[in-house]
């Protein structure tokens, strides 16, 4: 137990070795203990979660509650624990699906004005997958120079958000079967927006009182999400920014220079954050830093910022969610910039212990506490200059600076069509190669770990348990988020983990010499796991639909709501999909129930909850091993142990 005095107070909490499994993390929690400094490792020691709400059966949709719901006592309302449980679970799944979708819709709009010639900096960069996006809108690119295209293709992404009737045009990237599921269930997603207000017209006081119907919009929801908003953000994101492809970095607190200005950028959408990258190698900008006594200027992220710069562009990054305020007690760093999603409002007052200036740019994301400097795409650069600006101004305000030497090697970049090329060649792309591994034996299935940090599991521990016991298992990896930052902090993102997998996959890793892990990008990236897993279909020898391919989903440390829209679309596009920490409808067994069971018979994926990373390794590998048995691939090298009566009756023989 560690001692932290504050206001002449003693307060005993845990140790921060028990808080997290990474080191640097550990030493500046009790860096900021010592300084006075409260961080989330405090505040989740001092507040129990309130055992309704976790569990989902507290209903504050009306003034007549809040009610604390039970299986045998209903709302004023007459609202049971099933719906009550079902539509805060819808609920989380829309505001998870506006979270990623208005990401894309700043994406588009910045898109927009780049093809117009209005957002200077901004070009439209990778032509091959604007023609290859063109065709999947049916654009008509005859005459029409990149711009022009790209105008058109913005003006459909962004019709896609509000559009009313029919389906969304993404739904075409899954495999026919599973098309034809969605069609025949009623949950092919419409229009992003109409979804996601469908969800809060249904769960406002008195509309679906009937949990599975208010199941069945959450999943329609969620692939408006997951095929849509989600997936509009990554493939627009590539053109603006460029495909990701193999790169090396580093990880973790240690990227941070002593002798540098260090402008950390966090948060999601990567608009501003590109442009913060360029400014920093402006040489008007390295000049004033030297002049200030700095050699330089270092940019490094965290969050999912941090996974879309390091993923195009190879900038390091220092940590995932749970390091946010720690990152600022290193003392060295000059400037936080943050835009929207996971960002802990505690970081102008842990600030307020060091030098450290945090901007908000977002107008839909405020901080009280923090300099407010509003980001647009006409003046990015210009606005991006001014903040690194005040982080050169600020470097001499430092005080002691403390950083941990932590900075791990790793290699990101395995956007969909990476892996296509890494696997089959440049001139052949293809998937068929991972296929005839899975077939054969060698890898035993496709998993996706993703998600968030979250302080009521160990910081990193989770992640990195479970992914160790999955490729010693012959289990590909792929992660994103903040599972892929724990991934790479552990040495799992370099080609030499392999030593940790099993024979099958490592001999293929070696082969093509990727890592066992391969880190797919962001939150938003997750759809790049839905198209290759679509590819996977379409390459054909794994079943015709998602829910055939060995494969699976979990967000072992989960806590935003865009955790439960991203397992909800996994569910929903077939993959069954696990949740660790705890689940937000444990308090409705007949909520529970169903997405752990009778889903399957809707989506053809389910739900599965387990917080132990070894148990949930084994329930993955349950559940793969399951799938490929049913298409006949279980039977491969099955090694007999002879016992000594054995081994006489051959000799008999
Ligand atoms: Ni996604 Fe969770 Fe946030 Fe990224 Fe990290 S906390 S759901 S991983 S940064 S979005």
């Amino acid at each position: 137990m560690k001692k932290q005095s504050k206001k002449g107070e003693s307060k005993f909490y845990p140790a921060a070795s028990t808080q997290t499994s990474c080191t640097a993390s550990a030493k500046m929690i009790d860096k900021a203990r010592k300084d006075g400094a409260e961080t989330v490792f405090e505040r989740v020691a001092s507040l129990k979660p309130c055992s309704f709400g976790a569990g989902g059966t507290c209903c504050r949709v009306c003034s007549m509650g809040p009610c604390r719901v039970t299986e045998t006592r209903t709302g004023v309302c007459g609202a049971t624990a099933s719906t009550v449980a079902a539509r805060n679970f819808a609920r989380m799944i829309a505001a998870g699906a506006a979270a990623h979708s208005d990401h894309a819709r700043e994406v588009i709009f910045t898109f927009i004005a780049a093809a117009k010639g209005e957002a200077p900096g901004y070009e439209i960069k990778n032509e091959e997958k604007l023609h290859a996006l063109a065709k999947i809108f049916d654009i008509n690119m005859e005459g029409k120079d990149k711009n022009q295209i790209a105008l058109e293709l913005g003006e459909k992404a962004l019709a896609e958000m509000g559009k009313q009737q029919g389906e969304i045009i993404f739904v075409k990237q899954a495999p026919e079967k599973r098309q034809e599921r969605w069609r025949k269930e009623g949950i092919s997603p419409r229009g992003v927006d109409r979804e996601i207000v469908e969800t809060m017209h249904r769960t406002h006081m008195g509309v679906d009182q009937d949990y599975k119907n208010i199941l069945l919009h959450g999943c329609r929801t969620s692939l408006a999400d997951g095929w849509g908003g989600s997936m509009m953000a990554t493939e627009l994101q590539d053109i603006l920014f460029g495909v990701p492809a193999p790169v090396r970095s580093k990880v973790n607190l240690g990227v941070l220079k002593e002798n540098q200005v260090n402008v950390i950028v966090h948060g999601h959408e990567p608009l501003l954050s590109e442009m913060i990258v360029a400014a920093a190698s402006d040489s008007e900008l390295i000049e004033e830093a030297k002049k200030v006594g700095a050699k330089g200027i270092n940019i490094a992220g965290i969050c999912c910022t941090a996974n879309e710069l390091l993923m195009r562009k190879g900038v390091p990054v220092a940590g995932n969610f749970l390091q946010q305020e720690l990152a600022i007690a290193t003392g060295a760093v000059d400037v936080m910039v943050v835009d929207v999603q996971c960002i802990m409002q505690s970081l102008p007052t842990v600030a307020k212990c060091y030098h450290t200036e945090v901007i908000t740019t977002s107008a839909k994301g405020k901080i009280l506490g923090a300099t407010h400097i509003e980001f647009n795409h006409h003046d990015a650069l210009k606005i991006a200059k001014d903040i690194v600006r005040r982080a050169i101004k600020n470097y001499p305000k430092r005080g002691r600076v403390d950083i941990p030497k932590e900075e791990i090697d790793l290699i990101a970049g395995f956007s969909h069509e990476t892996i296509k090329y890494l696997l089959g060649g440049r001139f052949r792309a293809s998937y068929k190669p991972l296929n005839d591994n899975i077939i054969n034996g060698r890898i035993k299935g496709v998993v996706g770990v993703v998600g968030c940090n979250n302080p009521r599991v160990k910081h990193d521990y989770v992640h990195t348990t479970l992914v160790k016991e999955l490729i010693a298992n012959n289990v590909l990896v792929l992660v994103t988020g903040c599972a892929a930052i724990s991934c790479a902090k552990e040495r799992l993102l370099i080609p030499e983990a392999a030593e940790l997998a099993g024979a099958g996959l490592r001999e293929v890793c070696e082969a093509v010499g990727i890592p066992p892990v391969l880190h797919c990008g962001s939150c938003v990236d997750n759809s790049r796991i839905l198209i290759a897993a679509s590819e996977i279909v379409k390459e054909g020898g794994l079943g015709e639909d998602l829910n055939e391919v060995p494969a699976a989903g979990c967000a072992p440390e989960w806590m935003s709501e865009k955790a439960v829209v991203i397992g909800q679309y996994f569910v929903s596009s077939g993959v069954p999909t696990g949740f660790g920490v705890s689940f937000p409808t444990a308090n409705s067994e007949v909520v529970s129930d169903y997405l752990f069971k009778d889903i399957k018979e809707m989506t053809g994926g389910k739900w599965f909850y387990e917080p132990d990373p070894f148990k949930m390794a084994k329930t993955i590998i349950k559940h793969i091993d399951a799938k490929r048995k049913a298409l006949g691939i279980d039977r491969e090298k099955e090694r007999v142990l002879y016992d000594m009566e054995m081994r006489r009756d051959l000799e008999i023989v």
